[in-house]
């Protein structure tokens, strides 16, 4: 460890920690689920630590929000109704809310105090709360998604962190069950599903119990996001049986017109289904 400097040490990538240059600490806490530091980075602005983890930086954030969010809305005609798991900092609201078809946006994350940093110290961020469609649940996503009526939502967006702590369960088939219970026909899901670089096992697991339980399509996508591990992640992507979803090919533009989009666009939709030789062989392979 380098004095002065963060590494994100982690056993989800042994022998590897990417470092950042610490210029102030602004926030170190401890809640009911996990410990949380913000930082100012000499070269990333503000960072969001949990554990330990990177879960966002001020200037790269953009890369993963976009993608999370853009890659099952853009799929599917007028999303209504879209429920966020995790993802208390806001930013994947931010992005949601930029869709006039959407009526009604939940978000249940489970650490209040993930909620009130991002208020203090991610203010571009946490905007999202701001519109009036958002209604937030603190509390467990999965105890959450158990109580949803079947066929509420018309999209699922799954920001959850690694699955070490309280996200563990976010990874597994009983979860992507009641996720499927609580689509409409034609559903769309999207869930963080972590970096083909340093977790093909993790990936294989999330690709055969998704295969299993979503009777639409299944699709693995990517992108770079430079302050996560190995600088790339991926998103599961799922639709239920109903209407087909071809994730591939975006239906929908995004306003940009008050908030311009800093990643995301139609091309970089398509290209991000491409994949590695590797990693194409084992998911296609399940
Ligand atoms: N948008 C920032 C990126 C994240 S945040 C993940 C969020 O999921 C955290 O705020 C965490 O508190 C929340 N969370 C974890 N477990 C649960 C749960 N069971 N129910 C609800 N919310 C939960 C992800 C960063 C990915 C990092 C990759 N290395």
């Amino acid at each position: 460890v380098i004095p002065g400097w963060f590494s994100e040490i982690s056993p989800m990538w042994p022998g590897e920690a990417h470092s950042l240059k610490i210029e102030k600490i602004l926030f170190q806490g401890k809640s009911d689920y996990q410990n949380v530091m913000v930082f100012q980075s000499a070269t990333y602005g503000k960072v969001l630590v949990l554990d330990g983890v990177i879960q966002l930086t001020e200037r790269d954030e953009c890369a993963y929000q976009e993608m999370i969010t853009h890659l099952p809305l853009c799929s599917i005609p007028n999303p209504k109704k879209v429920l966020v798991i995790g993802g208390g900092d806001g930013g994947v609201l931010r992005e949601v809310a930029r869709y006039a078809s959407v009526e009604k946006i939940d978000i249940c994350e489970i650490d209040k105090m993930v909620v009130d940093v991002s208020k203090q110290f991610f203010p571009d961020v946490a905007i999202g709360y701001d519109d009036p469609r958002v209604t937030l649940h603190v509390g467990d996503g999965v105890a959450f998604l158990k109580a949803v009526p079947a066929g509420t939502y018309d999209a699922v967006i799954v920001d959850s962190s690694d699955p070490i702590g309280p996200a563990k369960e976010l990874f597994e088939k009983p979860f992507f069950q009641t996720v499927a219970n609580a689509l409409r026909p034609g559903g769309v899901v999207c869930t963080q599903a972590e970096s083909i670089w340093l977790h093909m096992d993790i990936i294989e697991d999330i690709v055969e119990n998704c295969r299993e339980v979503f009777k639409g399509s299944v699709n693995y996508a990517w992108t770079t996001v430079p302050t996560y591990p190995s600088g790339v992640i991926g998103f599961m992507l799922c639709s239920t049986e109903g209407p087909a979803v071809d994730f591939k090919h975006p239906v929908n533009s995004i306003d940009a017109s008050k908030r311009p989009l800093k990643f995301y666009n139609s091309e970089i939709h398509t290209a991000a289904f491409c994949l590695p030789s590797f990693a194409k062989k084992v998911i296609d392979a399940k």
